[in-house]
């Protein structure tokens, strides 16, 4: 029985936690329930909170190694904040359904989100369940894609950054740190074990090994699916609210409706090496074998694998 209360947003993605204060020190039993309140719900939200930038770091560390951007956006900060500062936000690259830095072959586990400031009005913040994606498709379709890899790419974003002034990295410097990756269409949580829906139209080019027409009109079909309102849930920003998302699982949407300058503080935790169904098995075994010889590391249950080489400079 957990210690707080988790009231969820919708019938599909989303809670609130009452109860938790993110800024103190918490207990292994609080991290252990939060973290299967975020596996089961896929991104929390805490209100009525205040969070400094090194709490924020610190709670994000119960859930996973930090990850350090490699790609900093333009905006400083300390070196384990990624700052997102906007006044303009249409088409800056966040305002799409995405997964966040998928172009690496070791994407995001997670990312704990904090606003610094806020407009006076918009700059909400969507979010998508991609278990509930894969499982809303039809049964040929699924077992389709549950065969596929999709090739992911970074230059389409660095592209945007750069015209938009968010990054100063070229997209030859980032094609030379960020080759061409293949991930599974469908991923295998590696917590739970649930299937999930993992391509973007952020990062992923094409649907690998298939004619370029059908990978056109498969991604799009699967782009459309994810705009579904009931895959989604809608997070309305005030100045003392946190997020934390599941990267592996979900993907976010952020409105740009606003003309007034917002800025959003990312602190991000390491992913592990997506696997698809066709390695589910061996991928099992690998961690069960893993777990049992790492040692135990309180709030985080050791499965991140080698560290990510980078994080978004938008989106
Ligand atoms: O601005 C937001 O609400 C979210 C931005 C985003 O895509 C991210 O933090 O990864
Ligand atoms: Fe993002």
């Amino acid at each position: 029985m957990a210690s707080f209360e988790v009231q969820p947003v919708t019938g599909v993605i989303g809670a609130e936690i009452r109860g938790v204060d993110p800024s103190q020190p918490l207990d292994r039993s609080t991290v252990a329930d939060l973290r299967a309140a975020w596996l089961e719900h896929l991104v929390l939200f805490f209100r009525d909170v205040d969070v400094t930038p090194d709490q924020q770091v610190a709670f994000a560390r119960r859930f996973g190694e930090i990850q350090v951007p490699h790609l900093r956006t333009a905006h400083g900060g300390p070196p384990e904040i990624n700052v997102l500062d906007q006044t303009h936000p249409k088409g800056d690259g966040a305002d799409t359904w995405h997964n966040d830095s998928t172009y690496a072959p070791c994407p995001p586990m997670g990312s704990v989100l904090r606003v610094v400031q806020l407009p006076a009005v918009g700059g909400d913040t969507c979010f998508a369940n991609m278990h509930a994606a894969y499982e809303t498709l039809s049964p040929g379709l699924r077992r389709r894609i549950d065969e596929l890899e999709a090739v992911h790419d970074i230059v389409p974003q660095i592209v945007v950054a750069l015209e938009r002034g968010h990054t100063t990295m070229s997209a030859e410097e980032a094609r030379a740190q960020f080759p061409l990756v293949r991930h599974p269409v469908v991923r295998i949580h590696p917590e739970t074990g649930r299937k999930a829906l993992f391509v973007n139209c952020n990062h992923t080019i094409h649907i690998a090994d298939v004619p370029r027409a059908e990978s056109d009109a498969l991604l799009g079909l699967l782009y459309e699916h994810v705009k579904s309102p009931e895959l989604q849930c809608r997070f309305r920003w005030d100045a003392h609210s946190l997020v934390l998302l599941d990267n592996r699982a979900c993907q976010h949407y952020a409105v740009p409706d606003y003309r007034e300058r917002r800025i959003l503080h990312r602190v991000t935790m390491q992913g592990d090496r997506p696997y698809g169904p066709a390695h589910a098995a061996t991928a099992a075994t690998a961690a069960t074998a893993a777990a049992a010889a790492a040692p135990a590391t309180e709030g985080h249950d050791g499965r991140s694998g080698a560290p990510t080489p980078a994080l978004a400079a938008r989106g």
